[in-house]
C-alpha cells in the first residue's frame, strides 16, 4: 500500500518526462518488433527494459548532469536502497527542461552493469601472459617505480599520458598538475585531439582564444541556422528541441549524407566530401558581391578585410558549384538567406573538425560570422558543438593544448602568473606544448616514448589506423590503462589496469558546449575496489612525494575546485564567481555570461578578429581504380563511442547490435551486392570483415558510411593516419576503400 503511494507521487512529479520516456520506449519496442499495445506490461516486467516495475520504485532522487554528450542535460536519478533504478530529465534544468534522449534515460542501467572494472590487474609474467589481480598498494608502487625507472633511463618525456573529455573538471585540473609537475612530462594530451582540437585551433586563429561565443538559446532565436557536418538528431538529440521555436526560421544542413538532421532541414546541402571550404568562401563571395556584409562591424572589429576581398574573388558561384556539387542557384539562395538574416547561427561538429583542414575550415566559418557581425549577439554565433560531457572542462583547466585558464605556453607573463599562484619556480612550467596525441603515438613507434598512461579513453577502437597504434604498444615497455570497465579492447595491450569509478559515483562539475558549468553528483558507490580517478591521482602524487607541494591539504574534488577557481579568476574562462551550491540550484552557470565578445573586442593583440584566406584543397586519400569508394565514419543515436557503456545497456544494444555499411544502390548494383550481405571493407592499411551491408540512398554514389562504435568490426582498421598540421586532429571522415563480399 505504502509502496504504491510512493510510486504514484513519483509518477505525478515526473508526469511529462515519463510520457516522453514511454513514447521513446514504445517506439524503440515497436522498432524491435515487440507488440507495443502491451508495451506497458513488457517494460514493467521484462528485465531487459528494467523500468517502472514495483521493485524499482526509487526512495531517493539525486540531481546530476548526464555523463554522455556535451549537451549537458540536467537529470534526476532515482535510487532504491542505494542502487540506481530510474532516470528522468530535470524539469527545472534550462538545457533540457525535463527531456532526455535514449542514452540519458537508460544511463543509470549502465552503472551497475556486470562489465565494470573492480580490481587492479597486473601482467606479472610480462606480455603474452594473463592479467592477474593485485592490491592497490602494489599497483601504485609498480606504476611509480616502473615509470620512474623509464624516466631515469630515457628522460622525463619518455612518459606519454593520454586522457579524455569524460572526467570532472576538478579531475582534469588535478591531472594536469600531476602530469606536468609531478611526473614532469610535457607529453600529455587527450582524446579531445581526436575531437575538438580543430575547433580550438580555429577559434584561436580567428579570435585569439578558444571559447565558443554563442549559447543554445541562439538556436531558438536565429533567423537562419546553418549546421555543417553536425548530425544533432543522432548525436545531440536534445538540441533538436531548440529548433523551430521562431516562426519562419530556416534550417540548412550541409552534410554529404542525408542524415536524420538533414531530413529535418528546410534545405539540405549534399556537399561533396571536404568541399566545405569552397562552400564557405563561395558564400563570402556572394555576400561581398551583393553588399550583404556589416561594414561598420568589419571596420571596427576585423583585420585583413582588403586582402580577404581579393582572395574571395576567385570563389565565384560557378567555381564553387564545380567543387561542391551544389547548383549555382542553391549557392545564391543560401548566401542570401544567410546574409539577409537578422541573426544567423552556424553550428558545426565532426564533419568539419575531422579533417586535415579542420582548423582552417573553422576559420572559414568564423569569416562568415565576422563579415556579417553575427557574433556576440543574440542568435548570431559561430558555434562549435562539442562532443563529450566535459571536453570543455579539459580544454580550460588541463595542460593539453594550453596552460590552465587558456594561458599560453609561449607567453612569459602567463607562465609567471601561474607559477605565482602555485608558488612554484617559473622554470618548472613548459614554454611550449608537448607532443599531441598522434605524435605521442608516433614517438612510441619510434621508441622515444617508452611508457603510456591511458585514462578514460579506448584507443584500440577510436584511434585511426589501428595497425600503427599496435606498433606503438609493441615498442613501449609499460602501458597503464585506467578505465571504469573491464575488459576493454585497449586492455589487451595493458601491463597494468587501474579500475576507476565513473559517472554516478563521483562529485564535481562538467562544462557543456555553451560554457555552462553544471553540477555532477554521486548516487552510487564504486564497485569492488574501483577508485575515483581523483583519488588515484592523489595517491600517485603521494607516492611521487609531490602531494605536499602540489595538493597540500586536499582530500576532495571540492579542494581542486577552489584552487581552479583562483587559477581561472580574471581569465576568459573565469569560474571564480560561482559556488557548487549556486551551480546546482540554478541548473548551471555559463562562464563568460550568455555570450562572449559582446563588445566586439577579441583577445588578439590589436583586439580585432582576423579574416583568414583559406584555400580549399582536395582531401588526402582520393579514390582510385583499386580503392574506388570514399569511406565516411561516424555515429548513431543508440551508442556511445566504443560501447563500453551503451553496449552494457540491453535496450540500446538490442537496437543496434552490430556495425553496418551504408552503400548507395548504384554502387551495390555495380558490385553485385545485395541487402544484408556480409561485406569486407579494405583500405591500403587493413580490412574489416563481416560488416552488414545496408543499401540506401542516405549515402551518395561513390561514398560509403560506417559507424565506428564496434570493436568487433573496427572501422579504424581501415581509416587513415593523416592529421591536421595545426590541430593534429585525424582525418576520420574520408579515406579510400574497396568493398567486397566477405569470403
Ligand atoms: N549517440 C551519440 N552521441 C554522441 C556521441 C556518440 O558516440 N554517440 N559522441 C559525442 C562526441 S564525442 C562527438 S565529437 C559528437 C559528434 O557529433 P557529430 O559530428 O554529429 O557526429 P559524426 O557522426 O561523427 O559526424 C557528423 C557528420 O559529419 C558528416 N561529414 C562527413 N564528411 C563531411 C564533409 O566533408 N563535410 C560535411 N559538411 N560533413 C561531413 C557525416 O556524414 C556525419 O553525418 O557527438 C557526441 N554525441
Ligand atoms: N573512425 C572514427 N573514429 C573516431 C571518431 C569518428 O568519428 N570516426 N570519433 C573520434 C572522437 S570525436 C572521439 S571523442 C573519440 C572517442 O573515443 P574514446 O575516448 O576511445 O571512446 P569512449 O568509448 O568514450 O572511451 C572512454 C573510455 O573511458 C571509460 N570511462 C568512462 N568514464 C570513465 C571515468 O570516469 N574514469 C575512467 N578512468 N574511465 C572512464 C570508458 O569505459 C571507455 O573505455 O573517438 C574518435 N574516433
Ligand atoms: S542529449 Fe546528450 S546530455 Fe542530453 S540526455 Fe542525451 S546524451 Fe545525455
Ligand atoms: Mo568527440
Amino acid at each position: 500500500m505504502k509502496k504504491r503511494r510512493v510510486q504514484y507521487a513519483n509518477a505525478a512529479a515526473s508526469d511529462r518526462s515519463a510520457s516522453r520516456k514511454e513514447s521513446l520506449l514504445t517506439s524503440a519496442l515497436r522498432w524491435l518488433g515487440i507488440d507495443t499495445s502491451r508495451a506497458q506490461y513488457a517494460y514493467g516486467r521484462d528485465p531487459r527494459f528494467g523500468f517502472i516495475s514495483e521493485s524499482r520504485v526509487a526512495d531517493t532522487w539525486t540531481r546530476t548532469t548526464c555523463g554522455y554528450c556535451s549537451v549537458g542535460c540536467g537529470m534526476l536519478v532515482g535510487t532504491k536502497d542505494g542502487h540506481p533504478v530510474a532516470a528522468r530529465g530535470n524539469p527545472d534544468h534550462p538545457v533540457n527542461r525535463g527531456k532526455l534522449c535514449p542514452k540519458g534515460l537508460s544511463e543509470h542501467l549502465m552503472v551497475e552493469s556486470p562489465g565494470r572494472a573492480t580490481t587492479p590487474l597486473y601482467r606479472r609474467g610480462g606480455r603474452g601472459t594473463q592479467l592477474e589481480p593485485i592490491s592497490w598498494d602494489e599497483a601504485l608502487d609498480l606504476m611509480t617505480s616502473r615509470i620512474g625507472s623509464i624516466q631515469q633511463r630515457f628522460g622525463n618525456n619518455a612518459l606519454g599520458v593520454i586522457s579524455t573529455g569524460q572526467l570532472l573538471t576538478e579531475e582534469f585540473y588535478t591531472l594536469g598538475k600531476l602530469v606536468q609537475l609531478g611526473f614532469g612530462t610535457r607529453n600529455y594530451d587527450g582524446n579531445t585531439t581526436l575531437c575538438m582540437a580543430s575547433a580550438v585551433s580555429g577559434y584561436k586563429l580567428s579570435f585569439g582564444s578558444d571559447g565558443p561565443p554563442g549559447a543554445y538559446a541562439d538556436l531558438e532565436t536565429a533567423d537562419v541556422v546553418l549546421l555543417i557536418g553536425a548530425n544533432i538528431a543522432d548525436n545531440h538529440p536534445i538540441l533538436c528541441n531548440r529548433l523551430r521555436k521562431r516562426p519562419g526560421q530556416v534550417l540548412i544542413v550541409a552534410d554529404p549524407r542525408v542524415t536524420k538532421t538533414a531530413m529535418m532541414a528546410d534545405l539540405h546541402l549534399p556537399v561533396k566530401p571536404r568541399s566545405d571550404i569552397a562552400l564557405l568562401n563561395g558564400i563570402a563571395h556572394i555576400l561581398l558581391r551583393d553588399g550583404l556584409i556589416d561594414r561598420a562591424y568589419i571596420d571596427a572589429h576585423a583585420e585583413g578585410f582588403e586582402a580577404f576581398v581579393e582572395f574571395a574573388a576567385d570563389f565565384t558561384p560557378e567555381a564553387v558549384s564545380a567543387t561542391t556539387g551544389l547548383s549555382t542557384e542553391t549557392l545564391e539562395h543560401v548566401a542570401h538567406l544567410y546574409g539577409r538574416a537578422s541573426s544567423a547561427f552556424i553550428g558545426w561538429t565532426m564533419g568539419v573538425n575531422h579533417s586535415t583542414q579542420g582548423a582552417v575550415t573553422v576559420a572559414a566559418i568564423n569569416n562568415l560570422a565576422i563579415l556579417t557581425g553575427n557574433i556576440g549577439r543574440t542568435g548570431g554565433a559561430p558555434f562549435s558543438i562539442t562532443g563529450q560531457c566535459n571536453a570543455m572542462g579539459s580544454r580550460e583547466s588541463s595542460f593539453t593544448s594550453a596552460l590552465p585558464g587558456y594561458r599560453r605556453f609561449e607567453n612569459a607573463q602567463d607562465r609567471r602568473d601561474l607559477a605565482g599562484i602555485w608558488n612554484v619556480s617559473e622554470d618548472s612550467l613548459p614554454t611550449a606544448r608537448g607532443l599531441a596525441y598522434p605524435d605521442i603515438i608516433e614517438a612510441a613507434v619510434k621508441g622515444q616514448i617508452k611508457a603510456l598512461w591511458i585514462i578514460a579513453t579506448n584507443p584500440v577502437v577510436s584511434f585511426p589506423n589501428l595497425k600503427l597504434l599496435e606498433q606503438a604498444f609493441e615498442s613501449t615497455e609499460f602501458v597503464v590503462v585506467q578505465d571504469g570497465f573491464y575488459p576493454t579492447p585497449t586492455m589487451d595491450y595493458a601491463d597494468l589496469v587501474l579500475p576507476a569509478a565513473i559517472w554516478g559515483e563521483k562529485e564535481g562539475t562538467y562544462t557543456n558546449s555553451e560554457r555552462r558549468i553544471s553540477k555532477v553528483n554521486a548516487f552510487a558507490v564504486p564497485p569492488g575496489e574501483a577508485r575515483r580517478d581523483f583519488d588515484i591521482f592523489l595517491a600517485l602524487a603521494e607516492r611521487l612525494g609531490a602531494k605536499g607541494s602540489l595538493f597540500l591539504g586536499w582530500s576532495s574534488t571540492h579542494d581542486a575546485w577552489l584552487e581552479w577557481q583562483r587559477v581561472s579568476a580574471g581569465r576568459l574562462c573565469d569560474y571564480s564567481s560561482f559556488t557548487w551550491q549556486q551551480i546546482e540550484e540554478q541548473g548551471g552557470a555559463q562562464w563568460g555570461g550568455d555570450r562572449l565578445y559582446r563588445d566586439g573586442i577579441f583577445p588578439r593583440e590589436n583586439g580585432r578578429a582576423l579574416l583568414h584566406r583559406v584555400p580549399c584543397l582536395p582531401f588526402v586519400e582520393q579514390p582510385d581504380h583499386e580503392f574506388d569508394l570514399i569511406l565516411n565514419t561516424g555515429r548513431t543515436v543508440e551508442h556511445w563511442h566504443t560501447r563500453t557503456k551503451t553496449g552494457a545497456v540491453a535496450m540500446l544494444d538490442a537496437m543496434q547490435p552490430n556495425a553496418w555499411l551504408e552503400m548507395n544502390p548504384a554502387d551495390a548494383e555495380r558490385l553485385s551486392l545485395s541487402q544484408h550481405d556480409r561485406v569486407t571493407v579494405c583500405s591500403r592499411r587493413s580490412s574489416v570483415r563481416n560488416v552488414e551491408l545496408r543499401i540506401t540512398g542516405i549515402v551518395a554514389p561513390g561514398q560509403v558510411f560506417m559507424p565506428f562504435h564496434f570493436a568487433e568490426q573496427n572501422s579504424n582498421l581501415v581509416t587513415l593516419g593523416a592529421f591536421d598540421p595545426i590541430s593534429r586532429e585525424p582525418n576520420y571522415k574520408q579515406c579510400a576503400v574497396r568493398v567486397e563480399r566477405t569470403r
